[in-house]
């Protein structure tokens, strides 16, 4: 492939020792959500100000490998006016972009949900590489019912996955390809890992077929875990035994990185599992580190408030979210450590 040096060069970045990725890409839906949840106003200016707080954080460097961005923010500056993208590189943290346009229903599937943004995409990537980023990331949503992921959602999905990180390799920009399973509804951790398995297949078919090139890319799927209304929890084990039993049947030893999605964990659990993970077995052929929205941003949020008086204390708990996923990305996370600052 023409662009595997350039991809290569990405990789290696975002594969740097203790570090992991901060996804700040949420949509502005979706940071509206967050924000209102915590009695922040959203605005075009404080998405900036939180943005940059998130961006400037002294100390995030060390454990900060990139860090993915929504389009708005890409265009934005922090308070001295550098682009927020340079503010990053600057920084030695690698600057992504969401570039999926959010799902719409599948017809004829009774619910599965397919991700839309193809189009125009090529050229989209062209300039958000002239802003700075070097990585992309696209999300597919499968929820879980008794009839869901039907047959068609799983391969129509896989398929657009696999078009996706077709053409941003061809732009030369690193692909995180996320394949989300969602933990919402009541369903088992059997049955979370059922879906999952075939899920992951069938998307590494569609990449194979796609021509994508394993070794530069980055997977961001969810861990394997029972339903949140399921009332019968799962400890930190088990979760890290199911999905890596699914990792290791789907995913080729190729793919350099897996960094997870938080997926509505809360932010101790979430480093729990994937401490778990790298802990029950250090011989996995990928590195597993973390790709967390809301388990690396919900303490950063209740702190900050929309303070500027807040920004401080905000990213002392931001690099302590970093600094726990860190250890665990090696294993080397306990309870305790959280106690340590
Ligand atoms: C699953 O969501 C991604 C990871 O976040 P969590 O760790 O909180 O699960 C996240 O990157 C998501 O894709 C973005 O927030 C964009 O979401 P929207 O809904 O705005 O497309």
């Amino acid at each position: 492939m023409d662009n595997a040096k350039e991809l290569r060069e990405t990789i290696a970045a975002i594969v740097a020792p203790g570090k992991g990725i901060l996804a700040a890409d949420e949509s502005t839906p979706t940071i509206t959500k967050r924000f209102q949840a915590v009695g922040i106003e959203s605005s075009a200016e404080s998405r900036r100000a939180y943005r940059t707080l998130l961006s400037t954080a002294p100390g995030a460097e060390k454990y900060l490998a990139g860090v993915i961005l929504f389009e708005e923010t890409l265009g934005q500056a922090d308070n001295s006016g550098t682009p927020l993208p340079r503010v990053l590189a600057e920084r030695g943290i690698v600057p992504g972009i969401k570039v999926d346009k959010g799902t719409t229903p599948i017809a004829a599937t009774d619910g599965d949900l397919i991700t839309q943004g193809l189009d125009g995409l090529a050229e989209r990537l062209a300039s958000y590489k002239s802003q700075g980023a070097r990585f992309t990331k696209w999300r597919e949503v499968y929820g879980i019912t008794e009839r869901n992921p039907t047959p068609l959602g799983i391969s129509a999905n896989a398929e657009v996955l696999a078009r996706y990180a077709a053409i941003c390799q061809a732009q030369g920009l690193v692909p995180i390809v996320e394949p989300e399973v969602l933990i919402d509804g009541d369903h088992t951790l059997e049955r979370c890992h059922e879906v999952s398995e075939a899920v992951l297949h069938a998307v590494f078919d569609a990449l194979h077929r796609h021509r994508v090139l394993l070794e530069g890319m980055i997977l961001k799927p969810n861990m394997v875990l029972p339903g949140k209304a399921n009332p019968r929890k799962a400890a930190p084990e088990e979760v890290a035994q199911a999905t890596l039993e699914v990792l290791r049947r789907t995913v080729p030893a190729a793919v350099p990185t897996i960094n997870f999605l938080s997926g509505g964990q809360g932010p101790e659990e979430a480093t729990a599992n994937l401490n778990a993970m790298n802990a029950m077995d250090r011989r996995a052929p990928w590195v597993l580190s973390f790709s967390f929205a809301r388990a690396l941003q919900d303490p950063v949020m209740h702190a900050w408030k929309g303070d500027a008086r807040s920004v401080a204390p905000a990213q002392e708990l931001f690099v302590h979210r970093l600094r726990m996923n860190s250890l665990a990305r090696d294993g080397q996370w306990s309870a305790a450590s959280e106690r340590e600052r």
